[in-house]
């Protein structure tokens, strides 16, 4: 027997950003286990190899009722985001779900010392990014009855609500998605399209070693003593909010793990 929430993402089609890696990877596998009989998801990335490993993956775990396209897809670039939906096969172009994951951090330098590169690279990924995936998908979801459907689930942070010494940029590239994702769902109150946002304070992923630039020793200190969130959490919250019946909006979420209470209140053992 499925449950409500399979029964409710049964035939969706899903995109999910930044899934080579992450939260992302294991939303589109959280995905894929929750409704494994009928469902499509458009995983993206940089990373193609990577991708065609997740879609193998997922087959192997789930078998042939998920539909999983990979595709090479840089946010930050307006010209890939424009040729994206039209460049879908038609099975996959009546997207239901997007998931706008695809993010970054460069360094941790402090203003006046911050290299103009980094500023660019996060606010071009994690600001335009998400709002030109937003606005490609959009018109998919308001052509439907009600105004419009369709869910567009936002990755924020707590560092969009609660900015800290070293990464100014990168807060204010998630302030700005949490200002995004308000005003949108307040844009969209009279159709039945749900804008949804998810704040994860710390987990482990590549996002460290993003951040210190290859650096592994340096990113392993970010966890060391403690015990950060696996990107399974967040994707369980994710697909969570997408499984919730049509009239229900989980507008907000913020996940820490136990030892954590802001982006500085850490308790190391
Ligand atoms: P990862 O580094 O593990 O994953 C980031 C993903 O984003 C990768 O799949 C990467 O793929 C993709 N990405 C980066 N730049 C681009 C781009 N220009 N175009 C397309 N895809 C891109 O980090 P996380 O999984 O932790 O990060 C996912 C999201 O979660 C981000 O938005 C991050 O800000 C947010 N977050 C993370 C937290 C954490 O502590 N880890 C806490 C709060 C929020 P590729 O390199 O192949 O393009
Ligand atoms: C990632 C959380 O606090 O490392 O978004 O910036 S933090």
């Amino acid at each position: 027997m499925a449950s409500a929430m399979a029964k409710r993402l049964d035939g969706k089609t899903i995109v999910v950003t930044g899934a080579s890696s992450g939260i992302g990877r294991s939303t589109a596998k959280e995905f894929a286990r929750t409704s494994p009989k009928n469902l499509k998801l458009i995983v993206t990335a940089r990373r193609l190899d990577s991708l065609n490993e997740l879609a193998q993956e997922i087959k192997q775990e789930v078998g042939e009722g998920v539909k999983v396209l990979p595709v090479k897809l840089d946010v930050s670039s307006p010209e890939e985001i424009k040729n994206f939906v039209p460049s879908l096969p038609a099975e996959f172009q009546e997207i239901d779900v997007l998931v706008n994951n695809a993010g970054l951090v460069r360094g941790v330098a402090k203003a006046p010392e911050i290299e103009q590169e980094d500023i660019n690279v996060m606010f071009s990924t994690n600001v335009n990014g998400l709002i030109g995936m937003t606005q490609a998908v959009l018109p998919i979801f308001k052509k439907r009855s009600d105004g419009g459907r369709g869910d567009i689930i936002n990755i924020g942070s707590i560092a969009g609500r609660e900015p800290y010494p070293g990464g100014s940029i990168y807060c204010a590239t998630k302030a700005a998605v949490k200002s995004f994702t308000e005003a949108l769902r307040k844009e969209l109150i009279a159709t039945r399209i749900r804008i949804i946002e998810v704040d994860p304070g710390q987990v482990e992923t590549e996002f460290s070693v993003v951040r210190f630039y290859g650096d592994k020793a340096k990113a392993d200190a970010v966890y060391s003593g403690c015990e950060p969130l696996t990107p399974d959490d967040i994707a369980e919250v994710v697909v969570f909010a997408a499984g919730r019946r049509e009239n229900v909006v989980i507008a907000d979420t913020l996940i820490f793990p136990s030892h954590q209470a802001s982006p500085t209140a850490m308790h190391k053992k």
